[in-house]
C-alpha cells in the first residue's frame, strides 16, 4: 500500500507551503491536501484536494481511507486573535478536530504532525529561555486548545501507541500566504507596508519581544521532526523551537537597512498586546536540538533579505 500524506488545513500560511515541499520531496501523486474551502487555482501547488471540514469525523475518515494515509499534519486552526473573537468554533476547529484526526489516525495506524505554539505558554510561564518542561497555563482559548492538544497527542501515544509528534512554533514569517488572526501577523505585514512606501503602524508595541522563524524553518522542522528516530525523543508533543526573538522595532530597523525611507509607529491593540505580553521573550529550543538535530537557517538579516526579495518579484 502507498505511504500517502495528508496535509489538513492545506490552504493557510503553513500547510500552503508545506504541501507543496512534500509534493517536490515526494512526488505530487503522493500529497493529498485538504481544507475546508474551495482552493483558488494555484500553480506552484497542482495536485489532488480534498474538500474537508476537520470537525466531521466522517469526512476525515472518508479522506483517509480513500487516500491509503499513513502520515497526517494535522493543521487546521484558528490562531489567537480570531480564537478570542470565536472562542467556541476555535475549540471545535482546535481541539475537537484534532480528536477526530488522532481517532482516525488510531483505526487506520497513521502518524500524526500537530503543531503546537509558544501560546501554549501563559503569564506564570518563565519568560526568558523558557525551558522544554514548565508551567503552561494559557488564558487564551487558543492557549488552551494548543496545550491540551499536545497532552491528547501525548495520550494517544502512550495509551494506543501512536506516532505522534509536534513542534511549538514561534511567530512565524512567510511571503506566500497571508496569516490570518494571529498576534504575531504584524511581522508580515510590515513588509507589505514598506514595499508600498507605506508607514506601517503597529498594533503591538514597539519592544515587544517574540520569538520568530522564517518558513522554510518552521517547513524543515515540521519534516525534520516527522522523519526522525522515534527512539531519540525524549518528546512527543511538543518541542520547543526558535530561530530569533525580535521586536517590532528591531524588524523596522532591519527593513530600513533596505528600505531606508520605510517608517512604524504604534497604535496597540489591546487584545493582541495582552496575548503577546503573556507569550516568553525567548525559548530553550536545546532539546530539539539535541534529540532530532534541529537548527534555523535564518537569522533576522537572512530572513528580511529573502522576504524583500520574494515580494519584489
Ligand atoms: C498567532 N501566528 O499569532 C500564530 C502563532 C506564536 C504565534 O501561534 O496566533
Amino acid at each position: 500500500m502507498e505511504e500517502n500524506i495528508l496535509v489538513m488545513g492545506a490552504l493557510g500560511q503553513i500547510g500552503s507551503e508545506l504541501t507543496a515541499t512534500l509534493r517536490q520531496i515526494h512526488g505530487i501523486e503522493k500529497v493529498i491536501a485538504s481544507d475546508i474551502r474551495i482552493p483558488q487555482y494555484d500553480p506552484d501547488n497542482e495536485g489532488i484536494y480534498e474538500i474537508h471540514d476537520c470537525t466531521d469525523i466522517k469526512q476525515t475518515f472518508e479522506v483517509v481511507k480513500k487516500h491509503s494515509i499513513k502520515t497526517i499534519y494535522n493543521l487546521p486552526s484558528l490562531l489567537s486573535a480570531t480564537a478570542e473573537q470565536f472562542p467556541q468554533k476555535a475549540f471545535e476547529v482546535n481541539l475537537l478536530g484534532l480528536y477526530n484526526t488522532l481517532e482516525v489516525a488510531r483505526q487506520f495506524k497513521c502518524s500524526v504532525f500537530t503543531p503546537s505554539t509558544i501560546g501554549a505558554f501563559g503569564i506564570e510561564t518563565p519568560k526568558d529561555h523558557t525551558p522544554q518542561n514548565t508551567i503552561m497555563r494559557p488564558k487564551t482559548m487558543y492557549g488552551v486548545t494548543k496545550v491540551s492538544g499536545e497532552l491528547l497527542s501525548d495520550y494517544y501515544n502512550h495509551k494506543y501507541g501512536l506516532d505522534t509528534r509536534g513542534v511549538r512554533y514561534p511567530g512565524i514569517i512567510s511571503h506566500k500566504t497571508f496569516p490570518g488572526g494571529g498576534t504575531t501577523d504584524y511581522s508580515v505585514e510590515m513588509f507589505y507596508a514598506a514595499l508600498r512606501g507605506e508607514k506601517y503602524i503597529s498594533y503591538l508595541h514597539e519592544s515587544t519581544m517574540l520569538d520568530m522563524m522564517y518558513m522554510p524553518d518552521a517547513i524543515k522542522a515540521a519534516i525534520n521532526i516527522m522523519q526522525a528516530d522515534p527512539s531519540k525523543l525524549r518528546y512527543r508533543n511538543a518541542y520547543n523551537i526558535t530561530a530569533m526573538s525580535i521586536t517590532p522595532k528591531m524588524l523596522a530597523e532591519e527593513i530600513k537597512k533596505s528600505l531606508p525611507d520605510f517608517t512604524f509607529s504604534v497604535k496597540e491593540d489591546p487584545l493582541r498586546q495582552s496575548i503577546a505580553e503573556s507569550w516568553p521573550n525567548s525559548l530553550d529550543d536545546s532539546a530539539a536540538r539535541e534529540d532530532w538535530g534541529w537548527s534555523a537557517d535564518y537569522d533576522l538579516k537572512s530572513l528580511v533579505a529573502d522576504m524583500l526579495k520574494k515580494l519584489k518579484l
